[in-house]
C-alpha cells in the first residue's frame, strides 16, 4: 500500500461517537510509551499526525484517522505501568473492550510490544479478547533500534515463547529508522480485502 492521503477524523470517548462508515479498519494497541504514536506517524510518513512522548496514560479516547479516503485507522488508548486499574480484573479500559466488540469492519489489530519487554496481563488479556471475537492480531515489536541484532533475536524468541506463538508471527519495527514499514503496510493491504469469519 502506498499512502497518498491521511487525515485525523475524530476523537471518541464512547461507542455512540464512533464513525459509522464501513471502511476496512485497523487498530493500534499497546501500553503507554510503547511507541504507538511514533509508529503510526512513521507508517503514515506524517510527523506530528499523532502527538508523541506525551505523558503516559493521559489519552482515554480512541482517535480515528482516514487513509487514502477509504481505510480507517484507530489509535486505541493504552495504560501506563504505574497506573492502578480501578478494578483489578480490568487491565484495560472498557472502552477498548466495547470498541473490539462493536467494530464489524475491524480487520486486524496491531498489538505493540516494546522489544525489550516481556508481555504481561495487558497484552495477554487483549489477545484473548481478540481471539474471542475472531479478530486477528499482528504482534508488532517496537523500538528494535534499541537492541543489537543478537539481543533482538534473543528477545524475539523470549517474547514469542511467552505468547506461545511462532517467532515468524512477530513484526519487528523501528519508528526511528523506518524499519518494518513496508511489511506492515503490505499486511494492511492483505487484510483490507479479507472478510471476517462468521461467528459460531
Ligand atoms: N529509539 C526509539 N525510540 C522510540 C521509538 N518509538 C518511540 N520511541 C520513543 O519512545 C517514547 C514514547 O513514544 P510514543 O510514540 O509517544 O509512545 P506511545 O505512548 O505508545 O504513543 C518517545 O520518547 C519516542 O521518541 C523507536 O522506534 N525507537
Ligand atoms: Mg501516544
Amino acid at each position: 500500500m502506498k499512502i497518498h492521503d491521511v487525515y485525523f477524523l475524530k476523537s471518541c470517548a464512547k461507542v455512540s461517537d464512533f464513525p459509522r462508515y464501513v471502511y476496512p479498519e485497523f487498530a493500534f494497541a499497546g501500553r503507554s510509551n510503547v511507541g504507538k504514536s511514533s509508529l503510526i506517524n512513521m507508517l503514515m510518513k506524517k510527523k506530528g499526525l499523532v502527538k508523541t512522548g506525551s505523558r503516559p496514560g493521559v489519552t482515554k479516547t480512541i482517535n480515528f484517522f482516514i487513509l487514502n479516503k477509504g481505510i480507517s485507522v484507530a489509535d486505541l488508548p493504552g495504560f501506563g505501568y504505574a497506573e492502578v486499574p480501578l478494578q483489578l480484573k480490568k487491565t484495560f479500559l472498557p472502552l477498548i473492550r466495547n470498541y473490539i466488540r462493536a467494530r464489524e469492519n475491524l480487520k486486524l489489530v496491531f498489538l505493540l510490544i516494546d522489544i525489550r519487554r516481556i508481555p504481561d496481563r495487558f497484552e495477554l488479556d487483549l489477545l484473548s479478547l481478540l481471539a474471542a471475537q475472531r479478530i486477528p492480531a499482528a504482534i508488532t515489536l517496537t523500538k528494535c533500534d534499541k537492541l543489537s541484532r543478537s539481543q533482538g533475536r534473543r528477545n524475539v524468541r523470549i517474547i514469542s515463547e511467552s505468547l506461545g506463538i511462532s517467532h515468524d508471527a512477530l513484526f519487528a519495527t523501528s519508528a526511528k529508522s523506518g524499519y518494518g514499514r513496508k511489511e506492515l503496510l503490505d499486511l494492511m493491504d492483505e487484510y483490507a480485502a479479507v472478510p471476517r469469519p462468521p461467528d459460531g
